[in-house]
């Protein structure tokens, strides 16, 4: 029998329950009317609290409100977003994946907005994370495949696939364990996989140290699944951060370490290495006492390296590097003085510079010449710590090179040999079949031309972790001709907030005839946009046919001026080219009224200072030419109407990026163009047609994943840093890629940015094979379409654009005369394409 005083009890605590349930549900339902309401009302703020106090409250709704929420989000945010409050923004998408964790969708946008805000690598882990959550999810795919380069880079691929510097490594580390090393540290220690050959070799304690999240991640994976978890101790930081015995217990007996660069330094090996044998190492050997145990003293692997150097001539160095050209497009660039890129070896530049570029030699387009033999630049000995610690105070050492061919000095190349230890040795040149690139270090200033029997005087350095080479003057006939840029070159290099220095390059204008004694930096790209001619003209012609078309309508009337917007990123002169073409054609200058008004969206302010001091210079006058952001509030408004009721008579659209890809969101920008555009106005390009070949390249293959069913060294690493490869590859140089042309180059898609109801997203299109093989990969590039008469290539010689390739899943067998057939589909900006042969 049910107790008789219970039962009264448990009623009142119903009906109670009842009673709440009942408030709690006219709660709920009055928050989820309200936040309607607000939708209606374009409230989002209010509206996501409405939502989030019902669902926080009522979770059984979170499904059938899912949609509303998230578009609610998406709204509120944007708005945080316009307004500069960024952490409400962060809050709101804390909460809201606090309400619905595993949403895709909503964890996508958050990386959106991180990578907006410039958090790359927090970017990357959410669209990672979405993509895990729905594989096939489309817009989280490209963005993971845009920014997976930053989670995991892609020599990782490269470096565990050349099977000769995994064994090298593997052998010195077992002799150095054999012989008594016991106790290990692998630092930067990427997949894991030389602290997994220590463990293998026997070492009794093993400790790994990684900086990059995502690979401590990919490590703790790859540990576990080679059964090492246990054995290997590995911690998430830099190992100038590690402490005895807070991260390890005892010093060690040796440290291994693969953390060098193209350039040797450039990861921070000497300041690691100085702090290890402070800190981590037991002392090294004293060869005074030559029976002191290995276990009893500390040592690295690699045992030192030796640096080596040539002076080389690379046009496409130079034209990275250098303005090779005097005028644009009919504009006269001379008055811009010097054009600097940022890579440059002098110490005291500023913070955005960087010492060295990194190239593999054998793969530059035109290839190189060696303007003198190659010389030892540096020997080093990682097992000596005094050594290292006077590396970085040690004077500059002076080189005198032998030029034993004339030419023009674009760069010193550099690469090192690795010596692992007195048997092992890698080396990263130029002629061996390695992954390594090496380092440049350009030749900046303006005279730069040797003739055989002149002596380089080169200076080596080691600041701020760098390895800087620098050439510092050409001695010639016994008369020394100094290249720094303090004496013969400009004597500060504009590029900071230069209002006041526009005042006083403007000023400099009216009073010098010569080249004027001044600098600007631009990206290495933006020069190499500069120096290409091809693409400047075609616009110049495109353009001038426009405005004749344009004015001849216009005289007619006496309307409005012809509005010209260039949106493309970075520096460009495509504005102030049509500025200047109106002033040139002007028959009358006097009379004839200006026709052209050009609005450029440059952004940095010694873009805008180049730019001005251009229009000056050129006869365009001040008022023809405006800085389209000064107008605007935010970035969603860059594509605005000039003024009310007046529309745009050009758009000019920068529709590739330099990497090979089309910029995202094109399509939208087009569209948004397409509505903002006069009759008869014109969107440059009008048309872009991407075309690509069936090739056969084992390069992209090792670039892309780690290759072979073979287990690396014995280690299972593959399944899971595979999971970071990417089908598409960018920043290819086509022309040196070693690889076989399977087919002949065909039209893979076009799209039509004046007319949308002229694209589609799928399409299939068949190739005929031209020469037996296994095609791997699909390289495309694009045939931009200013009008119907004027195109460049993104492919052509002078491109400052690289081309990019999809890589196949499944590599497929064809025979010369079959036939293929290619599925492509363009989802927003990013292709896909797959290949089957067709019966
Ligand atoms: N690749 C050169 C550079 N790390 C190798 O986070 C080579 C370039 C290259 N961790 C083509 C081919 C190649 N404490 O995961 C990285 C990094 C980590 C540290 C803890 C530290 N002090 C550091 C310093 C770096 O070490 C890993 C390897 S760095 C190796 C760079 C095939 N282009």
């Amino acid at each position: 029998m049910p107790n008789a005083t219970t039962r009264p009890k448990r009623t009142r605590r119903h009906r109670r329950t009842q009673r709440e349930d009942a408030a709690r549900n006219e709660l709920v339902s009055r928050s989820l009317e309200s936040a309607q309401q607000c939708l209606f009302s374009q409230d989002y703020g209010t509206a996501f609290v409405h939502y989030l106090l019902a669902l926080n409250i009522a979770p059984a709704l979170r499904d059938f409100a899912n949609e509303s929420f998230r578009f609610t989000l998406f709204k509120w945010a944007d708005e945080l977003d316009s307004l500069g409050r960024i952490q409400d923004l962060f809050d709101c998408y804390e909460q809201a994946m606090e309400l619905f964790p595993v949403d895709e969708v909503i964890v996508n946008s958050m990386g959106e907005h991180l990578f907006r805000m410039g958090f790359r690598d927090e970017a990357a882990g959410h669209f990672y994370k979405a993509l895990k959550l729905r594989p096939d999810f489309p817009e989280a795919k490209e963005n993971f495949y845009r920014v997976a380069n930053w989670l995991v880079e892609r020599w990782h691929f490269l470096m565990l696939n050349d099977h000769g510097r995994n064994h090298k490594y593997q052998l010195a580390i077992k002799k150095a364990v054999e012989g008594g090393c016991s106790s290990v540290l692998d630092i930067g220690t990427g997949t894991g996989i030389l602290g997994m050959c220590a463990k293998m070799a026997g070492a009794a304690e093993v400790y790994a140290c990684e900086l990059s999240k995502t690979m401590y991640e990919l490590a703790c994976e790859v540990l576990s699944a080679n059964g090492m978890a246990d054995s290997i101790k590995i911690v998430h930081m830099k190992s100038l951060d590690m402490e005895i015995p807070k991260d390890i217990p005892n010093r060690v007996s040796l440290v291994v370490t693969e953390t060098v660069d193209a350039g040797l330094f450039g990861e921070g090996i000497i300041e690691s290495l100085i702090h290890a044998w402070k800190h981590l190492l037991l002392p090294p050997p004293n060869f005074r006492e030559p029976l002191s145990s290995p276990s009893q003293t500390g040592r690295v692997i690699p045992a030192g390296a030796t640096v080596f150097g040539v002076a080389v001539q690379c046009h496409e160095i130079r034209r990275h590097h250098r303005l090779c050209v005097s005028s644009l497009g009919g504009l006269d660039l001379s008055v811009l003085g010097q054009i600097y890129s940022p890579v440059s070896c002098f110490a005291d530049t500023e913070d955005s510079t960087e010492p060295y570029t990194t190239e593999r030699l054998s793969r530059l387009r035109g290839g190189y010449i060696q303007l003198t033999q190659p010389f030892t630049a540096l020997d080093i000995d990682f097992n000596n710590v005094q050594e290292l610690e006077g590396l970085c105070s040690r004077e500059l050492m002076q080189i005198r090179l032998c030029v034993t061919r004339g030419g023009i000095l674009d760069a010193l190349a550099v690469w090192f040999q690795l010596h692992l230890d007195q048997d092992n040795h890698l080396s990263t040149g130029p002629q061996e079949d390695t992954c390594w690139e090496q380092a440049i270090y350009p030749v900046q200033t303006p005279f730069n031309t040797v003739k055989c029997g002149d002596e380089i005087l080169v200076e080596v350095s080691c600041k701020d972790s760098y390895l800087r080479l620098c050439c510092i003057a050409i001695v010639r006939d016994g008369h020394t001709f100094k290249m720094d840029n303090a004496t013969k070159g400009p004597s500060k290099i504009l590029n900071a907030n230069p209002e006041t220095e526009l005042c006083s390059a403007l000023a400099g204008l009216q009073t010098t005839q010569e080249k004027p004694d001044r600098a600007f930096m631009l990206e290495s790209s933006e020069i190499a946009l500069l120096n290409n001619t091809a693409y400047h003209n075609s616009f110049q012609k495109a353009m001038s046919k426009l405005l004749v078309s344009l004015k001849s309508t216009r005289r007619s009337q006496e309307s409005d001026p012809i509005y010209v917007l260039d949106v493309s990123e970075g520096f460009s002169v495509l504005s102030l080219m049509a500025a200047q073409l109106d002033s040139d054609s002007s028959e009358d200058k006097q009379n004839s009224s200006r026709l052209v008004q050009a609005y450029s969206s440059v952004e940095k302010e010694h873009h805008q200072t180049m730019l001005r001091l251009l229009a000056k210079e050129n006869g365009v006058l001040e008022s023809a030419l405006e800085f389209w952001l000064s107008h605007v509030e935010d970035d969603s408004a860059v594509l605005q109407r000039p003024s009310i009721e007046k529309l745009w008579s050009v758009i000019i659209l920068d529709c590739i990026e330099t990497c090979g890809l089309i910029r995202q969101k094109l399509l939208e920008k087009a569209t948004l163009a397409r509505c903002l555009l006069e009759d008869g106005g014109q969107i440059f390009p009008e048309r872009i047609v991407i075309h690509g070949m069936l090739v056969e390249s084992d390069t992209l293959l090792l670039e892309s994943a780690v290759q072979g069913r073979e287990p690396t060294l014995g280690f299972n690493i593959a399944p899971f840093i595979n999971q970071f490869t990417v089908p598409v590859h960018m920043f290819l140089d086509l022309s040196t890629l070693e690889c076989t042309h399977l087919s002949e180059p065909i039209e893979l898609f076009a799209l039509d940015l004046m007319n949308n109801t002229a694209n589609y997203t799928d399409k299939e299109v068949k190739v005929q094979v031209s020469t037996s093989g296994k095609v791997t990969a699909i390289p495309f590039w694009y045939q931009i379409h200013l009008d119907s008469e004027q195109s460049v290539s993104t492919y052509s010689e002078d491109s400052h654009w690289k081309q990019a390739a999809v890589v196949l899943q499944q590599p497929l067998v064809v025979s010369r005369g079959e036939w293929v057939r290619l599925s492509i589909r363009l989802h927003k900006s990013s292709i896909s394409i797959t290949a089957v042969k067709q019966e």
